[in-house]
This record gives C-alpha cells, sequence and structure tokens, in this order.
C-alpha cells in the first residue's frame, strides 16, 4: 500500500506507516489484498499488541494476587499497569473504580445483576434505546423480569436518532437506570449522551453508556460526562479478546454486592461467613484473563501513540467519503443517517440480499458484515432483514473505500 497522507482534516497522519505495524493487513483473502471493513466486529491488532503476548507466554506467565515469587509479581504488576492506563485512558477518578471483566456483554450482565439486587424494586423502570446491542437488552429483561421492574425503550426516527421529546416523557421518579449505546454499532448514530446523562441526573436516574463502539473511536471522559458506569471491549480497540472493562463510580460500586464468588474477591472465608474484598477484587473472582489484561495496555498504547483526537478526525474524513462515494451506485440505501455518526456505514441495495452481497465481496478480499449486527429490533424498525456494514478503523484507507465502491458495483451487476 503506498504511503497516504490526509492532510484535508486538522493534523495529518502517515497511514501507511500504522497499517505497517499490523501484519495482518498485508495477507490477502482469496487471492486479493485483504480489504478489512468489519472493525465494528474486532479490530485488527497491532505487533505490539501481538509481541507483548508472545513476551508474556516466554517469560513471565504465572497467576496474579497470589503469589509472593518474581513471576507472579511481574505479572500482577503488568496487570495492574493495564488499569491505571485505563483509569488514566478514560479519566477515572480512581484505578479501583476499573473492572476487569470479559467484555462489554459481562460488564452489563455484571451490572444488571448486581446493581438490580442492591437498587431495584418491583414496579421501577429501565430505560433503554431502540437502536441498542442485544447485549444491552437481555440482561436487563432478565433483570426486570427478577425484580418486578419494567423495561422501557426510547423510540428512534428515521433517520436512526433518538427522539429525545420522547425520551423526557419517558423519564421519570421511577426510572433507576438508563442504559443506552454511545455509538450504535449497526447505525453509526453518535447519542447526544451528557444531555441524556444530565436529565437522568435531575430525576435521580444513574446512566450506563455502552461504549463498545465508541472506545476506539472518540475520546470518552467519564468525570467530563459524569457518567455512572461505562463498558467496553478491548478487543474492539485493537486489544485482545477476552477482556473489557466496567467502570464505575467508587461509591456505587461499593453500594453494590458482588456478581460472582470465588478466590481474589474475599477477605475471609468460613463455612458461616464470607467477607468480601474491597474494589475493585470484589468483581474479580476468580484467575482472570491475564495476558489479555496485560496487552490491553499495550493496546491503550498504540491508541495513545496516534492520539484518540487524532483517530476521530481521520476517521470521521473516511467515513463521510465513503458515505459520499455510496451514494452513487443506484439502489442504494443507507440504513442510519444521523447527523452525528462515527466509524459504521450500514445500507442495502435494492433487489439484492446483503449476505449475497457479502459473500461476493469476499470473493474480491473485502471483509463487510452482513446480517442484524446483533440488533434485531433495528433491522425490525427498518424493514429489513439486515444490512451491509462497513466500518472503519485508523488503518483504512480511500483506497480502501475505493475498492469497497468497485466491488459493490461489480456484486450488484452479478446479482441483477
Ligand atoms: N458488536 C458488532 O459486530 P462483546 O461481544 O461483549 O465484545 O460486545 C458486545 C457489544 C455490545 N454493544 C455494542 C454497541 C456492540 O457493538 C457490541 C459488539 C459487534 O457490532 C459484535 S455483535
Amino acid at each position: 500500500m503506498s504511503s497516504v497522507v490526509v492532510s484535508n482534516y486538522a493534523g495529518s497522519l502517515d497511514i501507511a506507516a500504522i497499517r505497517a505495524a499490523f501484519p495482518i493487513l498485508s495477507t490477502t483473502v482469496n487471492g486479493k489484498p485483504l480489504v478489512y471493513l468489519d472493525n465494528g466486529a474486532t479490530t485488527q491488532k497491532p505487533q505490539r499488541v501481538i509481541d507483548t503476548i508472545n513476551e508474556y507466554y516466554t517469560r513471565h506467565n504465572s497467576n496474579i494476587h497470589r503469589g509472593v515469587h518474581f513471576l507472579s509479581q511481574y505479572a500482577t504488576d503488568a496487570y495492574e499497569v493495564t488499569r491505571k492506563k485505563i483509569q488514566r485512558f478514560i479519566n477515572a477518578k480512581h484505578d479501583h473504580e476499573i473492572i476487569f471483566t470479559k467484555g462489554t456483554t459481562d460488564g452489563i450482565n455484571l451490572l444488571a445483576y448486581s446493581f438490580g439486587k442492591s437498587s431495584i424494586q418491583p414496579g421501577d423502570e429501565i430505560l433503554i434505546s431502540a437502536m441498542e446491542h442485544h447485549s444491552n437488552i437481555v440482561p436487563w429483561q432478565i433483570m426486570c423480569e427478577d425484580r418486578g421492574a419494567v423495561l422501557r425503550v426510547i423510540p428512534m426516527n428515521e433517520k436512526g436518532e433518538l427522539i429525545m421529546e420522547e425520551f423526557y416523557k419517558l423519564l421519570n421518579s421511577k426510572t433507576k437506570m438508563v442504559a443506552i449505546t454511545y455509538i450504535s454499532n449497526s447505525l453509526g448514530t453518535v447519542n447526544p449522551v451528557k444531555e441524556i446523562i444530565d436529565a437522568a441526573h435531575q430525576k435521580g436516574a444513574k446512566v450506563m453508556l455502552d461504549a463498545a463502539q465508541a472506545i476506539h473511536h472518540i475520546a470518552v471522559d467519564v468525570q467530563k460526562l459524569e457518567v455512572d458506569f461505562l463498558v467496553f471491549s478491548s478487543h474492539k480497540m485493537y486489544g485482545p479478546t477476552g477482556v473489557g472493562i466496567l467502570y464505575g463510580k467508587e461509591e456505587l460500586l461499593n453500594a453494590m454486592p458482588p456478581y460472582q464468588g470465588g478466590g481474589d474477591m474475599i477477605k475471609t472465608v468460613t463455612f458461616e461467613k464470607t467477607t468480601y474484598n474491597e474494589l475493585p477484587f470484589k468483581f474479580e473472582a476468580g484467575t482472570p484473563n491475564i495476558e489479555a489484561g496485560i496487552c490491553l495496555g499495550a493496546a491503550v498504547d498504540f491508541i495513545e501513540s496516534i492520539g484518540i483526537d487524532h483517530i476521530a478526525a481521520y476517521e470521521e474524513y473516511l467515513l463521510n467519503y465513503a458515505t459520499e462515494q455510496i451514494k452513487q451506485i443506484q439502489g442504494v440505501r443507507i440504513i442510519g443517517e444521523a447527523a452525528h455518526k462515527s466509524g459504521v456505514l450500514s445500507f442495502v441495495i435494492d433487489g439484492t440480499h446483503p449476505y449475497d452481497v457479502g459473500v461476493l465481496l469476499d470473493k474480491m478480499g473485502i471483509a463487510v458484515r452482513t446480517g442484524h449486527h446483533c440488533t434485531e429490533p433495528v433491522m425490525n424498525f427498518f424493514k429489513v432483514p439486515g444490512t451491509i456494514r462497513a466500518s472503519f478503523a485508523i488503518y483504512n484507507t480511500k483506497e480502501e473505500v475505493d475498492a469497497l465502491i468497485a466491488g459493490l458495483k461489480k456484486a450488484v451487476m452479478m446479482l441483477l
């Protein structure tokens, strides 16, 4: 790939140099250079993350928080360094407000269970939105069923924007939690989360942001947002799978019971009574995914070596370019035309099924996701079986967008 220096946004990045850090990007698929546009599902990993995994198993493998020996101390320190990096990255007040989880889904399940147990009474209400990922619907449904609470849904308009007047109507003194996605994975909508947080707080409700599609695209500052809880996954931010983060305000986490019992989350255990450990360990039962936790730190380093604001500006440029170009293809209907979008371009093409288009693109080496993207209610709203979704990351290029457009034109010719 030739050097692409993009200069039509504030700052300039050498995308070729960034791409060179990702070995997988120079591979071929079906005999064609890989064009990876499925970053919403998971991002590729830079060499420094891959090296950290190798280094961990070659030199530092040990269980953490348990041993007095050198390796255990080393691994514990490295793991805890990541906690501090995440604290800094999202500007949390304390490092013990950073809870390691298995990922976004795990974080939401933890929160729904523990917050539900400590704070939800029959008749209380939980507010989610019409554009949530299944991970931010089902755990709340389970909790509502258990606690006798009511799940309410903020509707959206035809552009895929939340109808804020409806949000204000739904918000009331019975609302105990507003659990909402920061950026929609199937529409790309960036929600007005600060406005939602401020309004919810005025009614005494807490707010959880699902930042799975935000954390690698835009700056997230939990203190500035004053958000109560925030969840995200490492694997969508250039880190390994199997680890994620639940952020919570100290006083709120302290008020919640543990989610799982086991090693590390206890202070003392007798057969009669167990006392629980302090934050963050109270919520981290059992041996965690140590190497993934350590490597997540390397992913944060990667993002910070570029700068999240540079990433946001460059990806905005790419998304705008892709949106302009795709409109030139006859029969394309973009699903999700919010005024404020990030990272995701979802669309359908008249007379074609998303799956068939996806298969043909794959033959050309172009990876997109097709289907409902774990947001079936969104597909039902737009009355489509699924969409074709191109989702961007910092290493994607204008040339790759051109390849997608050319591939789509070819696929349409073959299918119609
Ligand atoms: N979305 C996508 O292709 P996990 O699987 O726990 O890492 O993340 C779940 C999740 C929760 N919320 C949002 C907004 C998400 O986008 C995702 C994951 C992927 O869109 C896989 S379904």
